[in-house]
């Protein structure tokens, strides 16, 4: 497939959204609604992004299912109905089709198309597209709405290729499904996907073998059914609920104890972790303000976290291996059903690959330096290249040959995450340097889409043919987003947010650490000064 030569003729579209996950179909309802010419591209055979490739089982949201949907339309929230507190990946997958269906979005979307490289016209101001598996496209401006954590990591173990029982990734589990009855199970992998899906497959699994690098703090869901009465209810409290989101750090309800840990004695504190515990999810890496940036806060929360592993796993060796040894709350925390409690069944084994590395896999199992260990199935739930992994997979290049890739050789360099210097009219959502995957993707999305797509109406009405960052604006912001970051315990810790799980990615830390509601203050600031930072070049 070849780019075609540039020619002044008129963009096919106005905006080409590249994603058709949630915050790729809220950019094409948004363009839509705004009467652009809009196309949306994705390499699934599905809409749903992230949520149509991740079918292991047990993947469910961690963020309450009546704040991890829409919020821009009420009638959509009066319409639908959650039937748990934190919907299964099936429940949102059924949601995402309902979207689409609703706003009649299928005709726009194309699907089983990857978008592989676009390069900029600059004579034309059009983005030229090519499509592998479908027609090349001319656009005006290019939306990257390519996901966060949406390419998935196989990692690289001597001998992997050779394993001649069956690979499963949790990032690209099998649509049919995989049953593991009667088998010899090994989860390479206890991030929060491992954490999901390890107890649901110790149930039919006839021995389950956890392969862990890193412990990670876990803490129950306490996921519930909803009832008629309580969507009822929830229905009627959205104006509220949606309303504290926009205004919060991180596009959910959580609110942090209302009083100062150091104001508090130590029985009081402990109630207030109990309290969170009990309550469930990852907000119990919010009990406290500060408690990422305070290391003794943290040193708090996390004693209490460990008490609470020794607590639920019968075995005091395998629960200290259980035990992480990070800050808690810099990697995100994970939320399970039964998660430590597997570890006390017979058939379930912890291997602490710290203490017992692998050696090679080999075509009957996983070798450690201990034996071998028999496997009729390898289960990979080792990560994303997250940020910047998806981004990265295109080919980018802006006018005189500028390369995404060397703009950002040594990390992301945007402003505000959503524009790259030397990149016209091109737009990231949920990208690294915005606070991406630190806040609730659904809130986040829709705030950074409508400003993008405030900002395409504007280029339009003014009749400007290209806006862009400038280097320094991007700069400042790079800037602004590392000194956040440098005053929270988040770079001590090897994480995806820093890139330390791809080997030589730069270590950076990549996402804005400053909370939604102030990050939506900024990109208002930008907007109501003009787009202050930006070039905007008339026709
Ligand atoms: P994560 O959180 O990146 O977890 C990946 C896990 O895989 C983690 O425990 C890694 O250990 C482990 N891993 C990766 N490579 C290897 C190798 N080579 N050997 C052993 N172990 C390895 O991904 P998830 O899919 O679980 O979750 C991603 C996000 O999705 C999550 O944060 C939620 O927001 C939803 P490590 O910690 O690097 O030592």
């Amino acid at each position: 497939m070849s780019l075609t030569s540039s020619a002044a003729t008129e963009p096919d579209y106005d905006v080409l959204v590249v994603g058709a996950g949630f915050a790729g179909m809220y950019a094409l309802i948004d363009a839509r609604r705004r009467g652009l010419r809009v196309v949306c591209i994705d390499a699934a055979p599905q809409v749903g992004g992230v949520w149509q490739w991740n079918r292991y089982p047990g993947a469910r949201c961690d963020i309450e299912s009546l704040d991890y949907s829409y919020s821009f339309d009420d009638e959509l929230q009066q319409d639908w109905t959650w039937t748990e507190r934190y919907a299964t990946q099936p429940e949102i997958l059924r949601y995402a089709e309902h979207v689409v269906h609703r706003y009649e979005l299928r005709e726009h979307i194309r699907l089983n198309q990857r978008v592989a490289k676009a390069v900029f016209d600059a004579e034309a101001a059009v983005w030229q597209v090519e499509v592998d598996g479908g027609a090349d496209v001319r656009a005006q401006h290019l939306v990257l709405a390519t996901g966060s954590l949406s390419t998935p990591v196989r990692p690289n173990i001597p001998g992997l290729d050779e394993f001649t029982g069956e690979i499963l990734m949790t990032a690209a589990w099998p649509h049919e499904g995989f049953d593991v009855t009667g088998l010899e199970v090994g989860v390479i992998g206890t991030g929060s996907s491992g954490i999901q899906a390890i107890p649901i497959l110790a149930k039919s699994a006839k021995s389950l073998t956890v392969f862990q690098r890193s412990a990670n703090y876990s803490v129950p869901v306490k996921n519930r059914d909803l009832s008629p009465e309580q969507m009822d209810e929830a229905r009627r409290d959205y104006p509220r609920r949606r309303s504290i989101a926009r205004t919060s750090m991180a596009g959910t309800l959580a609110q942090a104890h209302p009083s100062s840990f150091w104001d508090l004695d130590e029985a009081e504190r402990r109630a207030a972790f109990e309290a969170r515990w009990a309550e469930g999810g990852v907000l119990f890496g919010k009990v406290f303000d500060g408690q990422t940036v305070d290391r003794g806060i943290n040193d708090a929360a996390r004693e209490f976290a460990i008490e609470k592993i020794h607590a639920l796993v019968d075995d005091p060796e395998v629960a200290a291996a259980l035990t992480p040894d990070h800050a808690i709350g810099t990697k995100r925390i994970c939320t399970d059903s039964d998660y430590y409690e597997t570890f006390n069944r017979q058939h379930v084994s912890l291997v602490d690959l710290r203490k017992n590395p692998i050696v090679e896999i080999r075509p009957d199992g996983i070798k450690t330096q201990d034996g071998l260990h028999r496997l009729d199935v390898l289960v990979l739930a080792t990560g994303f290249d997250a940020l910047t992994g998806a981004i990265a997979a295109i080919h980018l290049e802006g006018p005189d040959g500028v390369l995404a890739s060397d703009v950002w050789a040594d990390g992301p360099l945007t402003n505000l995450g959503i524009a790259i210097p030397g990149l016209p009219n091109l737009h990231v959502i949920m990208g690294p340097q915005s606070p991406g995957v630190f806040s609730n993707a659904f809130i986040a999305s829709e705030l950074q889409v409508d400003w993008v797509m405030d900002l395409i109406v504007h280029c339009r009405e003014n009749r400007i043919r290209t806006v862009e960052t400038t280097r320094e604006a991007a700069q400042d912001w790079s800037d602004k987003v590392q000194k956040l970051a440098a005053g929270t315990l988040f770079p001590e810790t090897e994480s995806w947010y820093l890139g330390a799980n791809i080997e030589g990615k730069p270590r950076v830390f990549m996402l804005y650490a400053g909370g939604l509601h102030p990050y939506s203050l900024e990109c208002a600031g930008v907007r109501d000064a003009g787009y202050a930072g930006f070039e905007l070049a008339d026709a």
